[in-house]
């Protein structure tokens, strides 16, 4: 059964929730209590009403509405509010784990970006994202838009699963296109069934205007009514759609049994009516697992990107190579970024013709600690794609970023020997340095450290590995979150020095090297002093041309 509360009690946020036949009117966790419950650490007051209803007060914000629904454990859509939750960001700002500049929700849980586009003049973002609690559940998109790309701002709910549709247990991702003025996003609508059966078939909304506020779900949803028949497919969801010729075409992320992972291609003259065109690619299951989300195929330079997040490896990969016909031939294959939280990116092309790509960074943290936080899930920064003669797929940041510079401490030529503690703190920086290796059998910088190196995060360079590490052995005095260390192959051509551009931001540390090589990991330091920053050589000498440090701004409301 599917109620709505009463309009007149809503001004914020309005809440489905749904009963089962003969269920008791549904009371919160405490029964039918009121007021002063601290939440996920965030102190609510709530209104429980005993009726069928789960609803907000008026007086009620966003987080509070999501809190009461998530108590009651029945809630199962958010539906579009007014007004913007900014109150809960203020409300978590000063959390010492939360990032001030890479974009994260307001609150509550959030995974793959989605339905990216530069639309009149504003880039949308939208988001995998459940405003009932800090972990996955039903997945409604949130919304945000920018002028830069580094300033957001908070709009309402885009899409919430909605009950008795083929999306009711969760709108998961897809992709946004122009379609002569009208913006359209296919996505991949999630319906758990009874039996533990699930289908995931693609539908598709509509919006037109200026901010993208209001979508319109097309009525003959789902537009592909089920998986190719004769295929035996272990997954079928997430969007990639073209246009080729005035034909669309979508690209839809599979796996086929005793096979591997695949992208199955769909072709239509309208985007609503679709007829399958054949495999795009097809892996080794050995080799890149069994099934691969949300598939990501364009055009960079003279050649094809073919990006996939592959089951069950929980790491993304790119192949480059040739597009032709609806069918990809991979050229080169490497991790997309190998600092082990980055996954299911989305990229699109800008009024500039810029290709950006931005991937969840997930928590290294446990349930307990996410639920304590209120949060959970960060995005990457918006990465700059650039086509490379190697074959590579080369990532920077975009330019925008520079923006936030704020002070600015800088070094040249220096001789390294041992490590040199910089006269620069904080936890939101950017650094760029370029270090001759020279004989240093080790070589890097170390972020968030405290005074006396009992917490760090070490970025080194390892001549014998020919690998760039994030090394988490020290990030954190506590020992339930993850402390592993991430490397990636980087071979430096000869004369050719290290380069790093490492982005600190609390939780976040995202490192893009010499153009090639992109590690993104979460550390979670104890101490308030976990501010410091060093740069050091070990076993042998190395030689520092250049090292610039920048504080970084925040761009949320409330945050120092
Ligand atoms: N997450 C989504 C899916 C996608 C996966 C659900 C990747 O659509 O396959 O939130 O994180």
């Amino acid at each position: 059964m599917r109620v709505r509360g009463p309009s007149s009690s809503w001004t914020t946020c309005t809440a489905v929730a749904r009963t089962g036949a003969g269920d008791e009117a549904p009371r919160n966790a405490f029964g039918a209590a009121s007021g002063g419950l601290c939440w996920t650490g965030i102190p609510f007051g709530l209104d429980v009403r005993r009726s069928r209803w789960c609803a907000a007060p008026r007086t009620s914000t966003w987080p509070r509405a999501v809190a009461l629904a998530a108590l009651t454990g029945r809630l199962v859509s958010v539906e579009r509010n007014s007004e913007t939750p900014m109150a809960s960001r203020e409300l978590l700002a000063r959390d010492a784990h939360r990032p001030r500049y890479h974009f994260l929700p307001p609150a509550n849980w959030m995974n793959d970006p989605n339905g990216l586009i530069h639309w009149r003049g504003r880039y949308h973002l939208f988001y995998q994202h459940n405003p009932l609690a800090p972990v996955f559940g039903p997945i409604h998109w949130g919304h945000v838009l920018s002028d830069d790309l580094v300033h957001w701002r908070d709009l309402p709910i885009a899409l919430s699963p909605t009950p008795g549709s083929e999306d009711e247990s969760g709108v998961w991702s897809g992709c946004a296109v122009d379609a002569d003025g009208t913006a359209t996003v296919l996505y991949t609508a999630m319906r758990k069934r009874a039996d533990g059966s699930r289908s995931e078939l693609p539908c598709l909304a509509t919006s037109s205007d200026d901010d993208l506020r209001a979508w319109r779900k097309y009525p003959a949803n789902p537009v592909i009514a089920a998986p190719p028949p004769d295929l035996d497919v272990l997954g079928f969801r997430d969007h990639s759609v073209w246009n080729e010729d005035g034909t669309w075409y979508q690209a839809i992320g599979s796996g086929i049994r005793g096979s591997g992972g695949a992208v199955l291609v769909y072709g239509s003259p309208d985007l609503r009516h679709w007829d399958y065109a054949g495999p795009l690619c097809i892996g080794e299951s050995a080799q890149t697992g069994e099934m691969w989300e949300c598939p990501d195929l364009f055009q960079l330079g003279d050649r094809h990107v073919l990006i996939v997040s592959p089951i069950p490896l929980g790491r993304t990969i790119y192949m480059t190579g040739e597009y032709r016909q609806q069918r990809f031939i991979p050229f080169y294959q490497d991790d997309v970024d190998d600092g082990g939280c980055f996954y299911a990116p989305q990229s699109f092309t800008d009024a500039h013709g810029r290709r950006i790509m931005f991937g969840w960074l997930r928590e290294g943290r446990d349930e307990a600690a996410v639920r304590a936080a209120g949060w959970a899930g960060v995005m990457s920064l918006p990465r700059l794609l650039v086509p490379r003669s190697d074959g590579r797929l080369g990532m920077q940041p975009v330019p925008e970023l520079r923006a936030l510079r704020g002070q600015q401490t800088s070094l040249r030529d220096v001789s390294l020997v041992s490590p040199r503690h910089l006269d620069v703190s904080g936890g939101a920086l950017e650094i760029m340095a370029e270090i001759v290796p020279g004989t240093a059998a080790q070589v890097g910088i170390s972020v968030r450290c405290t005074p006396d190196d009992a917490e760090q995060t070490v970025v080194v360079y390892d001549a014998m590995r020919t690998s760039l590490g994030v090394d988490r052995t020290h990030s954190s005095l506590d020992s339930a979150v993850e402390h592993g260390t991430h490397w990636a192959r980087l071979e430096l051509g000869q004369a050719e020095p290290l380069s790093l551009h490492i982005f600190v931001d609390h939780s976040v540390v995202e490192v893009f090297a010499n153009g090639r090589v992109c590690l993104a990991s979460r550390v979670y330091p104890t101490r308030s002093d976990s501010l410091g920053v060093n740069l050091f050589a070990q076993a042998g000498s190395a030689h520092a041309n250049a090292l610039d440090v920048w504080t970084m701004a925040s761009v949320w409301p409330g945050a120092d």
